[in-house]
């Protein structure tokens, strides 16, 4: 390097606050603390600071994840929900990231965080309404401090980013975690959600669940780099992996990376390696795409039964707390379905407001037909 661009270089690095290079050259070998037995490796770079409750809070949120996500299933096949998209697999990373979060704290989820979702307690019966096919959904993200679902890839990515830097003018020491998928990297927004944060080092953490599925097209047709963590180079950030299906090593990695970017020192882009156990959604089938020995080698890998074995050992998952779980989970289920179940539709004929002013003669024209079909179905045409 000759020397001007030298002296330019560091004088940009110290008015931004720009990492050296050499710290964000991510380790390809995942952060794992935890190995398939249960047995606990301590990480130096990062320490776990977590009590037996916490512990136990892991588990019972891992688990009323994974029952709700059944249930929904269930009320999806039941013709009770339009769609559902599956967390099953999923719980170590979403769990582990989410607990590392302070309560205003935001989340900017996609529409697969249904264990994260569970961490921060938002009404389990509101979110579902989103897949009934209602009102867009039935939180208030305010209340949550959860924003909206996001279906449309990677939207939520620069909405958050724009939040972070909101917070960042405010003086706010909240911190943003948002959440989205392999898939999602190859967006525009996501690029431009992590340049923007990463330019003006806002308070975010951007957490990829690489579960090595967009639907149907693999992660090895999403980048040419060797990681997704490594696209943080691009951005100035540095980028973490982390065993997924750990979650112990997810909410140790969060942990860092909240830390960081609470004190002013910017994003981090943590790539979390996981897998969906279940269908994209209620509407795919994986039995095209994938082969079965995939499955099967990620079912040996299940975040939740290798926590269990860590627990277990600790002595901190007895009859009775286990049996308490699974009767909040039972309740909770009971709850949502006799909420869901029959809940009244909105007016189809919604799907044509909002969007103009006044109704254009051809959605008028669509509208007049569906209104027709609809009453005809209901016998009130006779
Ligand atoms: C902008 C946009 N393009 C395409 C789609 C259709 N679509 C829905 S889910 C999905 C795959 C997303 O995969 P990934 O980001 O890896 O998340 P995952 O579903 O695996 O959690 C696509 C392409 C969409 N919803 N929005």
């Amino acid at each position: 390097m000759n020397q001007p661009l030298e002296v330019l270089e560091q004088a940009t690095r110290h008015r931004y606050h720009v990492p050296a290079r050499a710290d964000l050259l991510p380790d390809e070998e995942p952060v794992r603390l935890l190995s398939p037995d249960g047995t606990l490796t301590q990480d130096e770079r990062y320490p776990l600071d977590l009590d037996d409750h916490d512990l136990q809070q892991l588990y019972r949120y891992m688990v009323l994840g994974r029952r709700l996500d059944d249930e929904s299933i269930k009320l999806q096949r039941q013709g009770q929900l339009a769609v559902y998209t599956s967390c099953l697999g999923q719980e170590g990373a979403q769990v582990g990231s989410a607990y590392a979060l302070r309560r205003d704290d935001w989340i900017f989820p996609s529409y697969r965080e249904h264990a994260v979702a569970r961490v921060r307690d938002v009404d389990p019966v509101r979110l579902l309404h989103h897949s009934r096919g209602t009102w867009v959904s039935a939180h208030d993200p305010r209340e949550w401090r959860f924003a909206s679902q996001a279906v449309s890839i990677g939207t939520q990515i620069i909405q958050a980013a724009g939040l972070a830097t909101a917070a960042q003018f405010a003086e706010d020491d909240i911190v943003v975690m948002t959440y989205f998928g392999d898939g999602a990297t190859s967006e525009g927004v996501t690029h431009e959600g992590m340049n923007w944060a990463s330019v003006f080092q806002a308070p975010i953490v951007f957490f990829c669940q690489n579960n090595g599925w967009a639907i149907s097209v693999p992660v090895s047709r999403q980048l040419a780099a060797p990681t997704i963590a490594h696209r943080g180079i691009a951005y100035g950030m540095p980028g973490i992996r982390v065993d997924g299906n750990d979650v112990l090593a997810s909410y140790a990695v969060s942990r860092v990376a909240v830390d960081r970017a609470r004190s002013g020192g910017g994003p981090t882009l943590i790539e979390a390696l996981t897998y969906r156990m279940e269908a994209h959604s209620t509407a795919d089938d994986p039995t095209r795409y994938r082969g079965g020995d995939e499955l099967a080698f990620w079912s040996a890998q299940d975040p939740l039964e290798r926590y269990q074995l860590f627990l277990s050992a600790r002595g901190l998952l007895d009859d009775a707390f286990v049996a308490e779980v699974a009767q909040e989970s039972a309740d909770m289920c009971a709850r949502v379905r006799s909420e869901i179940y029959d809940a009244p539709h909105g007016d189809p004929a919604e799907l044509f407001e909002h969007v103009y002013e006044g109704v254009p003669a051809h959605l008028a024209a669509q509208r007049a037909q569906l209104q027709g079909e609809i009453a005809a179905a209901r016998g009130d045409a006779s």
